[in-house]
Order: structure tokens, then C-alpha cells, then sequence
């Protein structure tokens, strides 16, 4: 179990983390010099039964908020210090809002120097801290009355600590390692040390991790878990790492960083959040206030976009976007606070809700929907609510990825839904399966609506398709369902194009008899066709009708465009292919030139180059250094 402290400068935290556990947390020459603590302190108290608690030590002093926000996220317990002669002091309260913010539930009352305090002194101080606890997360906490000089409850308070560190089972070591630093240095002989608490996972020593934002792989060389050499360190126990990484060293690692697995690496500089302001901010708080927001050990400056309404009153709640200036290694579920612009004020707090937020349309209805779908706490429902707001399907890795959820727990949340999974592990996709229905249908209607609007030609191409649904479809998804469509022979390929089965391009009567014309004609002149303009002569058109007529063709695939004045047959096409067959298989490497392509076909310079690049596009061909090489057979593509 991890205690923090928390209180107003000089109310005794420091001197009662000595009493419990016998070690002075302050350890900077400065803090001993001027009696107060600048920077965290750590100590740890060990039981006979391996139980250990982990102590961090924060000041109280109002300018090193920033370092006691460092060291109370990921906390199991909270002991609020009050000094019976002073009573609740400015930090007091900000502690405690900071406290509540964060969602720290467990803790206990320290009302120190009762020595220094009449008997009516200390009952009104503790009237006093009822009245300021009520209504915060820490309503219920004991309080204990004690001395650190006269050692008066100490004992007491240690026994309450000890029974509580095994009330509170070990915190669950689900999800992918995560440990937010907050000390970084080296050991002779043993290199760079960094320490932190332990969010979630669990570590070994050899594990490969990564150092966040940075992306920096590192290696664990060593642990101690609350203070005790180890092979494994987990969620809810102060580690320290020994670590070593190409480009990793003192001076790369700092206070805010993450040393977490692979995975959990998605440093973000846009997420969004639920907030809270706290009651005694004087005015309602704006769209676009500049903050500093604190997360977990790091800090950093941005700003905070209102997504509804346009402002939050006192003690109300809100949802936002924070758009920070620095990345940060921020999930879903992690708390924060917001401080002030000049960092002098504790403004309020909240909760990630997506770590993945856009940078447009954050506040557009559909989107809207969605964050509040995504900030159900629980993952099953959460994924429920999000799987039916997201019918063109839903990336599962980020949705796993943003809960740091470990391979076999994200197995667990999507079988406990009814959706289809597609995709493989990289590029997986949900979809619930009513939309995936749905979804196959309107992909069938959208092809019968195509042939309805442009009977003389084939039938759209796959990407027209998609993007021709009534709903935007990942592009995985919508493969997945015509792959299943084409097998059920729902829909049918012709070429590039997908029809119904069945389907056959009609012409008008005029479109029909001039293709009787130009057909022969196309054919006739063997390899090199007609250009328009002399098919136009032929015809008695004008050039641009006659372009206009083959476009027409173009699309319903009796002919392909390969220049700008030439239109081929798809059997001249074929045996132009052939040719190119013919010369790859001799040629050395399979590499044959432009010229002697030309030599062979007869068709000229310049349009044998333009088929060659039409080839190219189709898939056919390739530029090498050389000249050219096939990349797929004749037939295949154009047969
Ligand atoms: N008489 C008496 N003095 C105490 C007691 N606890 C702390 N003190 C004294 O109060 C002063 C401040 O104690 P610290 O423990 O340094 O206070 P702190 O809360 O850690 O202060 P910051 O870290 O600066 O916020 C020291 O001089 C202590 O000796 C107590 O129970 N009784
Ligand atoms: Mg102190």
C-alpha cells in the first residue's frame, strides 16, 4: 500500500511520517536547513508479515503544490495532517479538494501537536475538520489525535495503517505495466535508476519497456519494490527501476515521464475529459482558459476547449477537451488536475475519457455522443454504447489500447459483447452485429441504386461503392462484408466493377448503333487503334462528341483510355499484353526497354511509352532501373 500525506506547510507530515516509520523523509541539505520540505520524500515502513507501506512525504508549502501533485496520483491512501493549535489552513483545503479530485477515498485524519493544544483547542479543530471533509471522497476518514514529539497515538494511527494495508487486497495488477517517475539517478556500478509508482501491470527484471513521451525502448536491469530488492514489482507498490536504453540517461529521463510496456506508449496532446470545478473557483470557468494540468507525476500547459455550453459553474461538471502544448502519456480513467495559468490556484480535476480525441468536429453532435458513450466507466458497457453509435465499425486495438487493457483482458471485454470481429490483430475492427447486417444490405442496395441511375454502364468500383453508403465505413470493414457478399453471390465482379449478378450494361438505341460502327473499326486497325478524331471523321461526329461516346464506353468497359486521343479494345489490350509476356520471359531479369517494346509491337514511340505507363497503372508492369518488368500475368489483369 502507498500513504501519501497531505496538509498545510509546517502542520507536522514530515515529523509524523518519522514517528510512523522511523526514517526522515526530507532529504535535500536546503530542507534541512530550513525545516521544510521542498521536493517528495519517501520511507517505508516493513511488518513482520511482509506487509510493507510505502510513505510519500509532500510539502506543504503553497509555491510546491506542482510537488505534491507529483506525488499523490496512483496512491492507495491519503493521511490529511492537521495541527490541533492551527486547525484547517489554506493548503488544508487545497490538499483535501486535490484529494478528492483525484478520487483518493481511503485515508484517515492526523490532527498533530496535540501537546501544543488545550483539550478545547483540539475539539474545535476537529469540529472544524469535519465540516471541511463532508462531502469529499475522505468523509468517512477516522481521525487520530497524536503527538510526534510525545509519541501520544502514534501507535494507534501505525496499528490503523497496518490493518488497513491488508483490508485493502493488493491492487489488481491487471492492464500493461505502467510507472509514472518522479526521481530519476544514476548508482555507481549500477547505472540509471528511476522511480515511481506503479499504476497498473507488473514488471520483471529483463522486461523491455518503453520510456513515454520520449518512445525510447529501455531494458529492466533491476527492481526494488518498497525498498526491497525484487524480480517483480506491480500496481500499487513504489518501484525503482534500473534501466538501460540506447539515448536513455539522466538527463533524457525527468520527473513526468512514463516507463511503461510497449503498448501503453500513445502520448497525446488532445484528449478528452470529464471536469469538475471546484466550488470556490469566483466565476464560471471559460471555453479556451489556459491551464496547467497535471497528470499523474508530469505537468504541462494547455488549454481546455468547452465541448457544451460554453461554460461550467462553480462545483459543476463538464465535458472538455484539453489540448495540451506537450504531449503526455495520458489513458482513459487516469484523474487530473487543472491549476491556474500563473499556477497559483487549484481550478478543479477530472478523468480521461479518450486519449485518441480529434482535432476536428469536437464538439459536433455525433462526436459529442461518443465521448459520453466512451466516459461509462465500466469497459463491457462502455464498448456497447460505443459499438452502437459506431455502425460503420470500431478500431478495437485504440478502444483497448486507451483502457490499457493486456491482450487476454481485451479477449475477454469483446467476447462479452454481440459484435462481429474483422480485421486481423493489427487492423481489427467491431461491429455489432445488427449494423453488420445492416451494413451488407445497404452495400446490395447501394449497387441496385447505382444500376438504377446509370443503366449503360457496368457497376461501381469498390472504393466508389464505399464511399457511396449512407454511413461512413472503415475500409476493413467494408472489404470484410463484400468479400462475404461476393462468396454468397449477393453481388458479382465484372473486372473492376461490382454489379448484381446478372447485371448487363444497356445502351440507348443511338449509343448502340454508333458502338456498331466504331467496334469494327477499333478492331480493324489491328494493335494501333484509330484516334478519335479520325473515329469522328468515320462517324460524322465532332471530336468531342465522339470523346464524350467512348468515355461512355470507358466506363462500361468495352473500351480503356491509354492516351488522350486513343481508346484500345480490351482484346487488342490482351495481346499487346501478351507481346510484353513474350519479352519479359526472355529478356535478361525479365527487364525489357521502351524502344525494344516499341520495335515489337510496331505501335510507335510515343504510344507504346503511353501503354507502358498504362500498364504500370493497372498493375501489369513496374519501372525498374532498367527499363521495365511485369509484375502480374497477362491474362489475370486483362483477360
Ligand atoms: N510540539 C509538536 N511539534 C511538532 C509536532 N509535529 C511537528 N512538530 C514541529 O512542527 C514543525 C514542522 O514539522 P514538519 O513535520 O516539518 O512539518 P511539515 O508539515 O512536514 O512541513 P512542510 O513539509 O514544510 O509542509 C517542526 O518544528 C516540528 O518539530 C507535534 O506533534 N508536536
Ligand atoms: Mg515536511
Amino acid at each position: 500500500m502507498i500513504v501519501a500525506t497531505a496538509g498545510h506547510i509546517d502542520h507536522g507530515k514530515t515529523l509524523l511520517v518519522k514517528a510512523l516509520t522511523g526514517f526522515d523523509a526530507d532529504r535535500l541539505p536546503e530542507e534541512k536547513r530550513r525545516g521544510l520540505t521542498i521536493d517528495l520524500g519517501f520511507a517505508y515502513r516493513h511488518f513482520a508479515d511482509n506487509a510493507v507501506l510505502g510513505f510519500v512525504d509532500v510539502p506543504g508549502h503553497e509555491k510546491f503544490v506542482r510537488n505534491m501533485l507529483a506525488g499523490v496520483g496512483g496512491i492507495d491512501f491519503a493521511i490529511l495532517i492537521v495541527a490541533a493549535d492551527d486547525g484547517p489552513m489554506p493548503q488544508t483545503e487545497e490538499h483535501l479538494a486535490i484529494l478528492d479530485l483525484l478520487g483518493v477515498s481511503v485515508g484517515a485524519v492526523a490532527l498533530t501537536k496535540i501537546d501544543r493544544a488545550t483539550p478545547e483547542r483540539a475539539l474545535e479543530a476537529m469540529e472544524e475538520i469535519e465540516l471541511l471533509v463532508e462531502g469529499t471522497t475522505l468523509e468517512a476518514a477516522p481521525v487520530f489525535p497524536v503527538s510526534s514529539i510525545s509519541g501520544e497515538g502514534i501507535s494507534d494511527l501505525r496499528a490503523y495503517l497496518e490493518d488497513q494495508a491488508q483490508a485493502i487486497a493488493a491492487r489488481s495488477d491487471a492492464g500493461n505495466f505502467r510507472l509514472a517517475v518522479d526521481r530519476s539517478f544514476t548508482v555507481p556500478g549500477a547505472g540509471l535508476v528511476v522511480t515511481g509508482t506503479v499504476y497498473a501491470g507488473n514488471v520483471s527484471v529483463g522486461d523491455r519497456l518503453t520510456l513515454s513521451p520520449a518512445g525510447l525502448p529501455v531494458r529492466v536491469r533491476g527492481i526494488h519494490a518498497q525498498d526491497r530488492q525484487a524480480d517483480v514489482g506491480q500496481a500499487g507498490e513504489r518501484c525503482a527501476l534500473n534501466i538501460t536504453g540506447t539515448d536513455v540517461d539522466k538527463e533524457t529521463v525527468h520527473r513526468g515521464d512514463w516507463v511503461l510496456a510497449e503498448s501503453a506508449h500513445v502520448p497525446t496532446k488532445r484528449a478528452d475529459a470529464l471536469i469538475r470545478i471546484l466550488n470556490w473557483e469566483p466565476r464560471s470557468f471559460r471555453h479556451w482558459t489556459p491551464v496547467h494540468l497535471h497528470l499523474a507525476a508530469a505537468a504541462v500547459t494547455g488549454r481546455v476547449a468547452i465541448l457544451e455550453g460554453g461554460s461550467i459553474p462553480p462545483g459543476g461538471t463538464g465535458l472538455v477537451q484539453l489540448v495540451l502544448d506537450e504531449p503526455i502519456g495520458a489513458l482513459t480513467g487516469d484523474r487530473f488536475i487543472l491549476r491556474d495559468q500563473s499556477a497559483q490556484r487549484t481550478i478543479g480535476g477530472g478523468r480521461i475519457i479518450d486519449p485518441f480525441s480529434p482535432a476536428r468536429g469536437r464538439a459536433r453532435p455525433q462526436r459529442l455522443a461518443l465521448v459520453k458513450a466512451m466516459g461509462e466507466p465500466e469497459p463491457s458497457k462502455a464498448l456497447k454504447k460505443v459499438l452502437s453509435l459506431t455502425s460503420g465499425g470500431l478500431d478495437l486495438n485504440r478502444f483497448g489500447q486507451s483502457r490499457n487493457l493486456a491482450p487476454s483482458e481485451a479477449e475477454v471485454l469483446w467476447e462479452s459483447v454481440d459484435m462481429v470481429r474483422l480485421g486481423g490483430a493489427r487492423d481489427a475492427v467491431g461491429i455489432e452485429r445488427t449494423a453488420w447486417e445492416g451494413l451488407r444490405d445497404a452495400i446490395v442496395e447501394a449497387v441496385r441504386a447505382w444500376h438504377q441511375a446509370r443503366p449503360d454502364q457496368p457497376g461501381p468500383e469498390e472504393e466508389r461503392l464505399r464511399r457511396n453508403l449512407p454511413r461512413a465505413t472503415v475500409p476493413a470493414v467494408f472489404s470484410a462484408a463484400l468479400l462475404d457478399l461476393l462468396s454468397e453471390k449477393r453481388i458479382a465482379r465484372d473486372g473492376v466493377y461490382l454489379t448484381l449478378p446478372g447485371h448487363r450494361a444497356v445502351f440507348s438505341d443511338a449509343d448502340t448503333a454508333l458502338w456498331e460502327k466504331v467496334e469494327p473499326m477499333l478492331s480493324e486497325y489491328g494493335l494501333r487503334p484509330p484516334r478519335v478524331l479520325e473515329i469522328a471523321d468515320e462517324v460524322g461526329l465532332d471530336g468531342k462528341a465522339t470523346e464524350r461516346f467512348l468515355a461512355r464506353m470507358t466506363r462500361a468497359g468495352m473500351v480503356a483510355r491509354v492516351a488522350d486521343n486513343r481508346f484500345f479494345l480490351p482484346e487488342t489490350l490482351l495481346e499487346l499484353a501478351l507481346i510484353a509476356e513474350e519479352m519479359a520471359k526472355t529478356a535478361p531479369d525479365g527487364n525489357f526497354s521502351a524502344g525494344a517494346y516499341n520495335k515489337r509491337s510496331g505501335l510507335g514511340r510515343n504510344l507504346a511509352i503511353q501503354l507502358l505507363e498504362f500498364f504500370d497503372k493497372r498493375g501489369f508492369s513496374q519501372r525498374t532501373g532498367e527499363g521495365r518488368k511485369l509484375v502480374a500475368g497477362a491474362r489475370e489483369t486483362f483477360g
